[in-house]
């Protein structure tokens, strides 16, 4: 059977209206990262954090998955192997058009955590500083979201579905955050054909076999429709 692992970034959601990241008039524009991508940055200012988080909590639930994210999730249905699809958005447009085989590597918006005793629950559109998690009482409840320095989720699952893949390809992100950025690598030194598949080329496009140049909504559609093709 033919496995295909999918990595996606900000690039995928974006013509959903949802900010990338590194563009000059994204979130990391506007935002130091230390300060509300850190735990040190949620410990020094929860509020602040909080705060940030219920503005993308609300940016993402306005926003509609596009063509890309729709063409994956025919993918999944229709391809005759496997697809798995790791994403390190934290927005839930892949699930919304039915993406079942997924991973959110980088947490979600929509699910709070606690940092006392690791109890997950939907979050609620407007989280609060100091709220209590419903397992154990404490008052830890924080975004579940993997901030730089804390461990990404089911990087088990990623590595070993890396290692048996037999098409590699990363939508819309910019190769500059690791683990997430060596994946490509990995799958290449593990046998799989690589793809990126973005506007441009992103800081770890040489390590691709191939690139796919263009807006998502247009590139996604025609990849998947040639892999279908081709059964
Ligand atoms: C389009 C498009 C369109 C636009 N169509 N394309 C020194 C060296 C190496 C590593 C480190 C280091 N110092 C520290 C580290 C580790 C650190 C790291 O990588 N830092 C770097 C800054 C150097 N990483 C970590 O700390 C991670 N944890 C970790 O490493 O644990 C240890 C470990 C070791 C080994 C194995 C396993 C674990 C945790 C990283 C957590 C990242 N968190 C964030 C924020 C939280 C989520 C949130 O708030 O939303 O996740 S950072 C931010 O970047 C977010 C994203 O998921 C992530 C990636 O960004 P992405 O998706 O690539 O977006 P952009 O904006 O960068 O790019 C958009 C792309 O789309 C561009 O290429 C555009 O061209 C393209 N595009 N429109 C197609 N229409």
């Amino acid at each position: 059977m033919s496995r295909i692992v999918i990595l996606t970034g900000a690039g995928i959601s974006a013509e959903s209206g949802i900010e990338t990241f590194r563009a000059e008039t994204s979130l990391w524009a506007q935002h130091r990262v230390e300060d509300v991508a850190t735990p040190e940055g949620f410990a020094c200012d929860p509020a602040l954090v909080v705060e940030f988080y219920n503005m993308r909590r609300h940016l993402a639930a306005d926003a509609l998955p596009n063509a890309a994210h729709k063409a994956l999730a025919q993918l999944e249905a229709e391809y005759s192997g496997e697809v798995l699809v790791v994403t390190q958005n934290v927005d839930d447009l892949h699930e919304r058009v039915g993406s079942k085989n997924l991973i959110h590597m980088h947490g979600a918006l929509n699910s709070a955590l606690c940092a006392v005793c690791e109890h997950r629950w939907d979050a609620p559109m407007m989280m609060h500083v100091g709220e209590t998690c419903p397992s154990c009482g404490a008052a830890a409840a924080r975004p579940d979201i993997v901030w730089f320095g804390e461990m990404p989720y089911e990087m088990d699952r990623i590595f070993n579905a890396l290692s048996r893949a037999d098409i590699f390809a990363a939508i819309g992100t910019s190769g500059n955050v690791y683990p997430a950025a060596g994946f490509a690598a990995e799958a290449s030194r593990a046998g799989a054909k690589t793809l990126e598949i973005n506007l441009e080329q992103s800081a770890v496009g040489a390590q691709f076999d191939e690139a796919l140049l263009g807006p998502a909504t247009q590139t996604v559609p025609e990849w998947v429709a040639s892999i279908l093709r081709a059964g």
